[in-house]
């Protein structure tokens, strides 16, 4: 009781200014020892419970959602493991037949995509989406439809991307794609189309789940939870998340170039036609380097967590760490191009992207330090989990230090594409994400099964692997130094790389046979539940270890200290006797708490949607509509496409609903509003982010543009007179007036203050003139004598100008159903979340419009 007491009279001390105007001194009303009303808890259950049988398609219960997302992450997981066996069975002996080279092609490309698609990345999200909710003490996360649409669109999209490799239609160019071998004249069959929209896809989907994580780790935070006190993984996913939401665009815009120009002959990456191949690198890299950090980071702040109670004592360095996140986040993006020291670039560009590839390993080391300072000042107990954490920080620093000689370009130009770089990729990979991942099994097993793993098996399970490992990469350093040249399906015999080969596979079935002993034991122990699990098995302090059930924690506590259960013994009891806030659902719907992003001061109440089967179907369509477009049945790609946005409004028009009381008591007494608008609103977060995502793009583009021009400047030509321009901006303009006129002038008052159809005319108005303004401007290039498929310039103007196409017709799509609504009576009142949205858009692609016309009408050369 002290403890509370003196912690409370630190927050009194430190002053801590509100943000929202929100009195902290009502915190000192928890725990209210309230009697327990009758059936409280049973209503709290029967308000949050799911669906069963086939209905489970519907859940978006982040319990089940997150569940199903680890479960078939893990899939590919070991179904690119079981490439990989295939590649060094083949390896085993020179010369050997067991894989054509065809299949040995199309093998190590789909080892290496899918392990770095389809498994690393949706692992960590999954994790997060599984874990967040309730480490945060959030009933969910604030977009559970969009995770369970993310996670069905991964699922469908994944499995049938894999399926490729059945048929022998799998992508064979390497995980990066490299132009001109990924071009139409060097790969003619639909493989590597494949990979283009099937990677282009799932990026879409890991962007989904970016937004939810964003907007779910800022705004969804139990009461008290300031960033300061907030537990490592969730720092860690929202520097994952901010990072996916810059670097993913740059892949996606880079795969649909290459489609583009394999499609319909648009000469981004010929040279003959002022395109460079170069360019795919920058754009593969500037996503690719970053990639490593994506999975690396979230691995890193669950390391964090678990180090603090494997060793009983507090992370040291906590807001050290922190700052490394930041930073390696960072400096990540300054980097990329270390993997083209081979291709001839500049001297002064070699020495910067050198240098700064050896700076990322600072913040990096920084985390190790913190680990190991942790260890040592505290008592290890040695579970299965410290094993996978200690093996992990030794094997990833193994793997830093040959990325250290590799960041050094005369080391790099000897070893570049040889084993030495597998091997080096794969210690850093298995000690940053995989080994850590082990450890998280082990660790938080106790909150989704109701028996906890066996510990006996599971150091079994870690010295195999751990063994494995080193059998299987170690030789891969010597080999590679020898000569070995990666992705070529044999060797020859007697020049010394017999045995070492030989060496590597034992060890591929040594880790493999961790796995399997990994898995016999999950068969053996592992009973989903969500609600009687094993528990806290290792102790750990933090929320996600309360009682849970569906709903999440019981009632939202507020949060005083780092390490909550630690500093407080009952907080346990308190919560589940619904002595924090929200004992009970406040309006009889499914709802959380939304605070404040810095100091999490309780804002408002969000209602929550509930089971749907929108979101699974609006997935398989939107799966449905990319495959068709791979294998060209074009009629059945737009049915699909047109299926999947109708799912998609009929989803939306569900979520949005008309509110019935003003605000609601989330206890003891404590009343919020319960829809609001504007900056504090969680959906304004999301459409910023979302807004983003758009805004690199475009940004790529611009990059693409430019990187094009400053190659091949012969082939630029003038673009159409000065008055077109202006007359361009004009449309633009006047669509950016009527957005913000629907919004400030029109929506600020109450319905009954003006003619019901004004806000919606005038956004209509506004997605009019932005088509119209690109139909203009798209005649006016045809007229100037640009095509696109004629040069660099036209691939990239024509490229810019369709995006901006496809973000006009969302607008248009958007203000019909802001339309929709009007007509319906439902768009009534300041608080108007869909009214608040479409304009924004409108505004924002009215601005995009601007920006790519100045762009490519001022810097034409010529
Ligand atoms: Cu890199």
């Amino acid at each position: 009781m002290t403890g509370r007491s003196l912690s409370d009279r630190r927050d009194a001390m430190e002053g801590r200014r509100s943000e929202t105007g929100f009195d902290h001194n009502l915190y000192r009303l928890f725990p209210t020892h309230r009697p327990r009303p009758e059936g409280e808890l049973e209503e709290l259950e029967r308000i949050w419970e799911n669906p069963k049988g086939w209905g489970l398609l519907t859940v978006v219960n982040n319990n089940y959602v997150g569940f199903f997302y680890v479960a078939t992450a893990f899939l590919f997981f070991l179904l690119a493991g079981i490439l990989a066996l295939g590649m060094r069975i083949q390896l085993a002996a020179p010369l050997q037949e067991f894989l054509p080279q065809d299949t040995y092609n199309q093998f190590f490309t789909m080892h290496g995509t899918v392990m770095m698609f389809l498994f690393a990345v949706p692992m960590v999200e999954a994790i997060g989406i599984m874990l967040l909710p309730q480490m945060l003490a959030a009933r969910d996360l604030p977009f559970p439809r969009l995770s369970a649409y993310a996670f069905w669109a991964y699922f469908v999209g994944g499995l049938s991307f894999f399926a490729s490799l059945f048929v022998g239609l799998a992508p064979d160019g390497g995980w990066f794609m490299y132009p001109p071998l990924t071009s139409i004249a060097y790969s003619p069959g639909i493989n590597t189309d494949f990979w283009l929209l099937g990677i282009g896809f799932i990026e879409i989907s890991a962007i989904a789940g970016a937004i939810e994580i964003i907007v779910g780790v800022l705004r969804t935070r139990a009461p008290g939870m300031t960033l300061d006190r907030m537990p490592m993984f969730a720092w860690a996913m929202l520097v994952f998340a901010v990072m996916i939401v810059i670097a993913f665009p740059s892949v996606i815009l880079g795969t649909l170039l290459l489609e583009l120009e394999r499609a319909f002959n648009w000469p981004f990456f010929d040279p003959t036609r002022g395109g460079d191949p170069l360019l795919w690198q920058h754009l593969f890299w500037f996503f690719g380097h970053p990639e490593v950090y994506i999975i690396f980071l979230p691995a890193a702040g669950l390391m964090s967590m678990m180090v603090a109670t494997i060793a009983r004592t507090r992370l040291i360095g906590y807001r050290l760490n922190v700052l490394a996140l930041v930073a390696t986040g960072f400096i990540s993006f300054g980097v990329w191009a270390h993997h083209m020291f081979a291709t001839g670039m500049p001297r002064l560009s070699t020495g910067y992207f050198s240098a700064a590839s050896m700076a990322v390993s600072l913040p990096a080391g920084i985390q190790v330090f913190c680990w190991i300072a942790t260890l040592a000042a505290g008592k290890i107990r040695w579970s299965t989990p410290a094993l996978f954490v200690v093996g992990s920080v030794t094997i990833f620093v193994m793997g830093g230090l040959t990325g250290v000689m590799l960041g050094m370009v005369p080391f790099d130009w000897q070893a570049h594409d040889s084993y030495f770089v597998v091997a080096h990729l794969h210690y850093v990979l298995l000690g940053g994400m995989v080994f850590p991942m082990f450890a998280a099994f082990y660790y938080w097993n106790g909150m989704t099964s109701r028996n906890a793993l066996s510990e006996r098996l599971g150091k079994w399970v870690f010295w195999l692997m751990f063994t494995g490992l080193h059998v299987t990469f170690l030789p891969m350093h010597l080999t590679g130094m020898m000569g070995m040249p990666r992705r070529v399906y044999t060797y020859l015999p007697d020049r010394g790389l017999d045995i070492l080969n030989l060496v590597s596979t034992i060890g591929a079935f040594i880790i493999a046979a961790g796995v399997l002993l990994f898995l016999i034991d999950l068969a053996r122990k592992f009973r989903f539940t969500t609600s009687d699990d094993a528990g806290n098995v290792y102790g750990g302090g933090t929320l996600e270890w309360l009682p849970t059930g569906m709903y999440s924690t019981r009632s939202i506590p507020v949060v005083r200290d780092r390490e909550p259960l630690w500093h407080d013994k009952d907080l346990c009891d308190d919560v589940a006797a619904g002595r924090y806030f929200l004992p009970n659902s406040a309006t009889g719907l499914r709802e959380t708490i939304i605070t404040s992003p810095i100091n999490a001061e309780p804002q408002y109440l969000q209602l929550m949607p509930g089971p749907s089967p929108y979101p699974v179907a609006a997935a398989v369509f939107t799966a449905s509509f990319f495959l068709s477009l791979t294998v060209q049945a074009y009629a059945f790609a737009v049915f699909s496409g047109v299926v999947a946005l109708l799912c998609v409004l009929r989803w939306l028009w569900e979520t949005d609903r008309p509110i019935q009381q003003d605000t609601a008591d989330i206890g003891a007494g404590i009343m919020v509003p319960i829809a609001v608008t504007g900056p504090s609103g969680h959906g304004w977060w999301a459409l910023n982010v979302l807004m983003i995502v758009l805004g690199m793009i475009v940004f790529m583009g611009m990059f693409s543009y430019l990187y094009l021009y400053g190659i091949h400047p012969e082939v630029w030509i003038a673009p159409p007179a000065l008055p077109q321009t202006l007359g361009i901006f004009a449309l633009l303009a006047s669509a950016f007036v009527c957005a913000w006129l629907s919004r400030r002038v029109l929506g600020g008052k109450r319905a009954d203050e003006f003619p019901g159809q004004t806000p919606w005319l005038s956004a209509a108005l506004g997605a009019g003139l932005l088509v119209a303004a690109l139909y203009w401007d798209w005649t006016g290039w045809n007229g100037a004598g640009l095509a696109p498929d004629a040069s660099g310039q036209g691939a990239t103007v024509f490229a810019l100008l369709a995006f901006q196409g496809c973000t006009a017709a969302i607008a248009a799509i958007m203000a019909l159903y802001l339309g929709f609504r009007s007509g319906r009576g439902l768009l009534s009142g300041p608080a108007n979340v869909t009214l608040d949205v479409v304009t924004r858009f409108i505004g924002y692609t009215a601005l995009q419009g601007l920006a790519i016309t100045v762009l490519v009408r001022l810097f034409p050369g010529g």
